[in-house]
């Protein structure tokens, strides 16, 4: 389907025989999936080509364990690794339409939280235009992220029904469901060799429905695999209940079973130990190891071999239960001796965390655990066990230690220690940036890092230079593939540095400001249309875009907004006087984040009454466009002048839109924490914002006695700013209405945001200094582009692959 004429006679095919309709009578709907179907034909050769030639060539392949993957709309990605685009663009004119109307109907996937589902598509994207054998696993919610929408400035949550309207790029494959077990209890035996074996006589099962999606190479002729999993009622659960003759209640009952794959958790990093997010993470694991054992891996493969062909990576905790799964498969059902499973497991598996919040490791309550899954529960306390004895051999007498690395805490109640689990059967364990490995080796886990050193490691997180540059900012793609004389950069992304000389040139520095000029433009577009949200377009874009969460630090961002705004009002400084910028924020916080849905309002409180105030018409700005999302943050990131990635050190792990900024020539204002460090590293002092308190400083800050209030107190501006807010001048005279608020930065600020405001403050002056000499800002902003090229998923993937992987690509 390589010219006009055939990619018509595709689309028509697909329209009048898929969809069965004319032309004349079809529905928006009709044609993108129609559109959608014909685009996707042009894969599935490749792909079919890219399994054979891993199977043929036996090759080792990844197979990611991740629970979220939030992917973007298929679409244009499918088109830009086809090389379609132009063909289609043309066909679809002939026809009458425009590409441009009909990308507008996809509803993006949102199989995921943020950062870390995000980095699950970017690192599946990698993989497949590297011709590394990946299949990525995970759950087809029914439901994915909720839709945010604002009422009075309030968070409100609606389902996100993305599947309604047809899902062109999923190929469900009902014929190979697979059935997963829960409940029940173990019994032990001995077989037919006299050997003492136990079995598990699980209460109930439900089946898992594969559902396969592309993941194409960029122009390679390569396509991987993603295989998520759909819940749906065994027949032998039909029958037990119908047989109990109560009709309605059996129906009823089925959709128990298909509950499994219904939603997403919406928290991010605040697990809720909820037994149906067990029922989640067991479910997927479950399908994926038995569907690599049986259908993957040839009829007979011996599985001794099985770290020769595949390694699990356990994105975060979600997926552990995975481990005692494979020890479970091997010893239980595959008659293995346990000390031969163990050395296959320890083999198969490695670890990334993503968190260095405390609450955010899973710990499940050994009662829950076992009531689901008591077969496994044994298992880990089999692993625990063996491995405390090796630890008591290691350090003789020393109880504290054991009880440190114990995977089982009796603590506040017995539970279990996924993290920890990871660790001890991971062949590695690695963090997402510099910082972030060096704080998990030695706040999180010392005792480990001292016992297995070469156990950790650094893989930092990268970006898919296909969907976050070439994609999403058209313009700067040109520019950069004049400038260099190919596209080469899209899959070799330190080729970026070749633009660096550019950055002293006139002339391409006004090219530059052109394209970001016209990107905000789009933007300030896309929002009247999405959101009835005007935005001046000649003015600086200070964007702040992620998860609200305290650690963040919003309020800092707030915090400086309102103070600008009260200068102004009180006559401190003339309006003239205040650089003009439009804030833009994006955000969703977890549903039962009581706190971050009250920062929400006052965001939106403190927006509605700048934008309304005609004293700072103009100057300042504030836009927060409900439901940030992938297919906003493409529009949205291009735009922007100024990134904000101000978490207080030591708090994010990595961030990674962090890294989408300084890819598409923002200028990043950051504290020293996650891959900020890195950035800065790179791009160079002159070219990065840095302000705050560094990790060493915030413990001793806390460990000091830090007190909110004192700092309110000895800074006037800090304290007419906060009285502002209390004073009920966003909120009509309502002095409690942002009380929450104000209570929780004066009284407690858990993540030191009045202490990081005055150093904020100063910053966002240099900002300022530096924003007024257009030259200038711009050699900055072209050296971030220049300079960040390390951030390229595709680097993350060779890191992986060299220090933990060892999965090469396949040929031909
Ligand atoms: C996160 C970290 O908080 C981020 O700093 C990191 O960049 C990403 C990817 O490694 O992982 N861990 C985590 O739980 N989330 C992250 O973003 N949360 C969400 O995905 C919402």
């Amino acid at each position: 389907m390589h010219t006009v004429d055939e990619f018509i006679n595709g689309f028509m095919d697909e329209l009048n025989f898929g969809r069965g309709v004319s032309l004349a009578r079809s529905s928006r709907n009709d044609r993108y999936i129609a559109l959608s179907k014909a685009v996707r034909q042009n894969l599935q050769a490749r792909w079919m080509k890219t399994l054979a030639r891993q199977y043929e060539q036996q090759a080792k392949s990844v197979a990611y364990l991740s629970a979220e993957y939030l992917l973007g709309r298929q679409l244009d990605n499918a088109l830009l690794a086809t090389g379609m685009t132009e063909v289609v663009e043309e066909g679809l004119g002939a026809l009458g339409l425009t590409l441009d109307d009909l990308r507008g109907q996809e509803t993006e996937p949102g199989l995921g939280n943020g950062g870390l589902g995000r980095l699950a598509a970017c690192f599946v994207d990698s993989l497949a235009t590297m011709s590394v054998p990946c299949i990525g696993y995970g759950i087809r919610y029914e439901y994915g992220i909720f839709r945010q929408e604002f009422e009075d400035g309030w968070q409100v949550e609606h389902s996100d029904r993305w599947l309604a309207l047809g899902n062109p790029w999923e190929f469900p494959h009902p014929e190979h469901a697979v059935t997963v077990h829960f409940g029940g209890s173990t019994q032990t035996y001995t077989d037919e060799n006299g050997r003492e074996r136990t079995r598990w006589l699980p209460a109930w099962d439900v089946q898992g429905v594969p559902y396969n999606y592309m993941v194409p190479g960029y122009r390679n002729g390569r396509v991987n695999t993603l295989r998520l999993w759909s819940a749906r009622a065994t027949r032998a659960f039909d029958l037990r209940i119908f047989n109990a003759g109560d009709y309605v209640e059996a129906v009823r009952a089925q959709t128990f079973a298909e509950n499994i794959s219904k939603v997403l958790y919406p928290e991010d990093s605040t697990p809720q130990g909820k037994e149906l997010r067990l029922q989640q993470q067991y479910f997927f694991v479950a399908c994926s190891l038995r569907d690599q054992l049986e259908n993957v891996l040839p009829k007979q493969f011996d599985l001794t071999k099985l770290p020769d062909r595949v390694i699990f990576q356990l994105n975060d905790t979600h997926p552990v239960i995975a481990v005692p799964e494979l020890m479970r498969l091997l010893v239980d059902e595959k008659g293995m001796e346990w000390d031969d499973a163990w050395a296959i497991t320890q083999k198969c598996f490695a670890y990334t965390c993503h968190t260095l919040l405390p609450e955010a490791l899973e710990v499940w309550s050994a009662e829950l655990l076992g009531k689901l899954l008591p077969r496994h529960l044994e298992i880990i306390y089999k692993i625990n066990e063996i491995f405390l004895d090796e630890i008591r051999a290691a350090y003789p007498g020393d109880e504290i230690k054991l009880r440190r690395m114990s995977i089982i805490t009796d603590h506040p109640e017995r539970s279990v220690r996924m993290a920890y689990l990871a660790t001890i059967a991971g062949s590695k364990v690695n963090g997402v940036a510099a910082l972030h490995s060096q704080l998990l080796r030695d706040k999180v886990f010392p005792e480990f890092s001292a016992y297995w050193p070469d156990k950790f490691t650094n893989v930092t997180n990268g970006i898919t230079p296909r969907r976050f540059l070439r994609l999403s900012n058209p313009g700067l793609s040109e520019l950069i593939t004049e400038t260099l004389g190919d596209e080469g950069w899209v899959t070799d992304l330190d080729r970026l540095r070749e633009l660096e000389p550019h950055a002293d040139d006139p002339a391409f520095r006004e090219r530059f400001r052109a394209v970001k000029a016209a990107n905000k433009q789009t933007l300030a577009q896309v929002l009247v249309t999405r959101d009835s949200i005007t935005l001046p377009t000649d003015v600086m874009y200070d964007v702040m875009v992620k998860r609200l969460h305290e650690y963040k630090r919003q309020t800092l961002k707030l915090l400086h907004i309102v103070t600008l705004y009260e200068q102004i009002i009180s006559g401190k400084i003339a309006v003239e006087d205040v650089m003009p910028r439009a804030f833009l924020f994006g955000a969703k916080a977890a549903p039962g984040y009581r706190i971050a849905k009250e920062i929400i309002a006052l965001i939106n409180a403190v927006g509605k009454t700048i934008n309304n105030d005609p004293q700072v018409q103009g100057r300042l700005t504030v836009a927060f466009p409900a439901n940030y999302n992938v297919t906003l943050a493409e529009r949205l990131i291009p735009a922007a002048d100024l990134s904000e990635q101000i978490s207080l050190a030591g708090k994010e792990a990595s961030g990674t839109g962090n890294m989408k900024f300084a890819l598409n020539g923002a200028l990043t204002i950051g504290t020293d924490d996650g891959a900020n460090v890195e950035i800065r590293e790179l791009v160079g002092d002159d070219n990065f914002f840095l302000f705050g308190m560094l990790e060493p400083e915030v413990e001793a800050t806390i460990a000091k006695g830090y007190s909110p209030v004192s700092v309110y107190e000895s800074d006037p501006q800090l304290k007419a700013t906060i009285d502002l807010i209390a004073s009920g001048h966003f909120s009509d005279g309502d002095r409690n209405r942002f009380e929450p608020v104000v209570s929780n930065l004066l009284g407690e600020d858990r993540f030191l945001t009045l202490a990081d405001y005055a150093a904020y403050l100063e910053a966002q002056k240099r900002v300022e200094a530096a924003y007024a000499d257009p030259d200038d800002w711009s050699r900055k902003a072209i050296l971030n582009v220049a300079r960040c090229g390390f951030f390229s998923s595709d680097r993350s993937m060779v890191d992986y692959i060299d220090r933990i992987w060892h999965t090469p690509a396949i040929t031909q």
